[in-house]
């Protein structure tokens, strides 16, 4: 178990369709700690670097038109294990196929606009907190119910 801090974007379709609170809620809910937050119309280049690794595939431009066309909200989480519980809380790529509770299953039915992205390993966690936060802006800070979201005396 580690101390992960992730990167989470609602995407400009979450933030459209106002879903951008109820999206923040969920990983607040699970007990993730929110360390860093901002809205922000993605320019260009940042969303090109962000998908580089998707630069050869069709969908490519699209995802870089649809990631830049209106404001997103981007936010960081902290927490054990963060990572993974993030992705779970999100669901399977597209509404369709996700499951019933997850974040994209509950308020996605698109296989293109799909609401929320998380970062899916530490190496890319590290790359895009660095994209999208200048040093200072993800903040260390002690949560009041921190001793009732762990069971320090086994996962801490
Ligand atoms: P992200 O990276 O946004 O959290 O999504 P996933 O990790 O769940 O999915 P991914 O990396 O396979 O795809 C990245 C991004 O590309 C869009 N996409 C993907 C698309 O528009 N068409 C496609 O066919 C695929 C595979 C959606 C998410």
């Amino acid at each position: 178990m580690a101390i992960e801090t992730t990167l989470l974007i609602v995407k400009p379709d979450g933030v459209q369709r106002g879903l951008a609170g109820r999206i923040l809620t969920r990983f607040e809910d699970k007990g993730l700690q929110l360390v860093g937050m901002k809205l922000m119309t993605i320019p260009r280049a940042l969303a090109e670097r962000h998908y580089e690794a998707h630069k050869e595939r069709k969908f490519y431009p699209g995802l870089v038109r649809f990631m830049t066309s209106s404001p997103v909200l981007v936010f960081a989480v902290r927490g054990v294990d963060a990572i993974a519980i993030c992705r779970k809380l999100m669901g399977a790529t597209f509404g369709p196929n996700a499951e019933p509770g997850t974040i994209r299953g509950d308020f996605g039915a698109s296989r293109s606009y799909n609401l929320i992205h998380g970062s899916d390993s530490v190496e890319s966690a590290t790359r895009e907190i660095g994209l999208f936060f200048a040093e200072g802006e993800v903040q260390t800070w002690q949560p009041a119910i921190q001793s009732w979201i762990y069971d320090a005396s086994e996962e801490l």
